[in-house]
């Protein structure tokens, strides 16, 4: 297992050096934000983050995303060019050693919460998903915004998008992702590297839009689209077990080749399509990760691990989410449940 944590680039509030001091941290997550979505990242840009990265003893190996643009998940007229630049970029990553690239095919949002500063009984902070407070929330309004989501839009671009979005069906977008998977699959291969398409955040449908990487069976279609150890995914064990219906330690078990990266988190349910982000250890949460990370080193699991969304802890103020605290907490019981998983499947 490589411990990763996710790094922002040089205006994330985190520094590396305070990374470089968790312990077994072995590199960083991160990616080229100052090229709009869809164009060709600058290879200097690259090369600054692989150096800031090393300068501090850290690898940088994963990037997380390259993100795909809206008009090859709608399949807009632009998209063969827009799927050539995601082929350049991965060439060029490739050229730097990056081994693993992150990607999601969600509608406009990425990941969604209601509330990004939920109070816990114990006084930190945390980012929940109440069911009946995201029915009432309007994505065209302009008022809703998250750290994950593309800032770039105005308002009425906005809700331009979203009503191309409403009008796609899920089969047609499974159609653009096959044409996108069966395009830049065989560059990942030459390049060196492994693609791990991140699931949708909650797995479940939001604002009427199509959503379509939710569980084992959506997982089941997506790799039987081209068969390549490169055609793989990010088991994010809190996005898959924000559905009660999604087994996490099967869905490990089941695609255990295909898993390059793991985002290891936790998740309390508190009602039907609810939750909140619940400390990593598996007492604090619903999921079992001590279960996930067996059935992970069972399969000879070599890959990069990262911890993610921690509370707000210790009066720490930050990216939501994105805190050093209770990320490095998290780190500090991965390491744990890794030793204590390969010695037991050694001995
Ligand atoms: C949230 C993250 C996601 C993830 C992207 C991957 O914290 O897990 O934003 O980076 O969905 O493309």
């Amino acid at each position: 297992m490589k411990l990763t944590f996710r790094w922002y680039g040089k205006n994330d509030p985190v520094s590396l050096s305070a990374i470089r001091q968790i312990p077994n941290m072995s590199g960083v997550v991160s990616a080229v934000y100052d090229t709009p979505p869809g164009e060709v990242w600058p290879r200097e840009s690259i090369a600054a983050l692989k150096q800031a990265a090393e300068q501090n003893g850290l690898a940088f190996e994963v990037v997380e995303s390259v993100p795909v643009h809206e008009e090859i998940k709608l399949g807009g007229a632009d998209a063969p060019r827009l799927i050539e630049n995601y082929c350049e970029n991965l060439r060029r990553l490739g050229e730097f050693g990056i081994r693993v690239v992150c990607y999601n095919f969600m509608p406009v949002f990425d990941w969604l919460r209601s509330d990004l500063s939920k109070e816990l009984e114990d006084g930190s902070n945390t980012l929940s998903y109440e069911y009946q407070d995201v029915l009432a929330m309007n994505p065209a309004s302009g008022s809703l915004s998250l750290p994950g989501w593309d800032e770039s839009y105005t308002m009425d671009e906005m809700r331009r998008l979203i009503e191309r979005w409403r009008t796609l069906d899920s089969e047609t977008l499974w159609s653009n992702l096959s044409e996108f998977l069966h395009a830049v699959i065989p560059v990942a291969e030459e390049a060196g590297i492994k693609m791990a398409i991140h699931p949708d955040d909650p797995p479940w449908g939001i604002f009427g839009l199509p959503r379509i990487i939710t569980g084992a069976d959506s997982i089941r279609r997506m790799v039987s689209i081209t068969d390549s150890p490169s055609n793989g995914i990010t088991l994010c064990t809190g996005s898959y077990g924000a559905n009660l219906a999604n087994d996490v330690a099967a869905i490990a078990e089941e695609f255990a080749d295909r898993i390059p990266f793991v985002h290891l988190r936790n998740v309390r349910h508190t009602g039907d399509h609810s939750f909140f982000e619940a400390p990593h250890p598996s007492r604090c949460g619903s999921l079992d990760l001590y279960d996930v990370v067996k059935t992970l080193v069972k399969h000879g699991f070599n890959g990069y691990v990262r911890p993610d969304h921690g509370r707000m802890i210790w009066g720490e103020q930050g990216k939501p989410g994105y805190g050093l605290f209770d990320r490095a907490l998290g780190a500090a019981y991965i390491n744990g449940l890794f030793e204590a998983a390969e010695k037991e499947e050694k001995y």
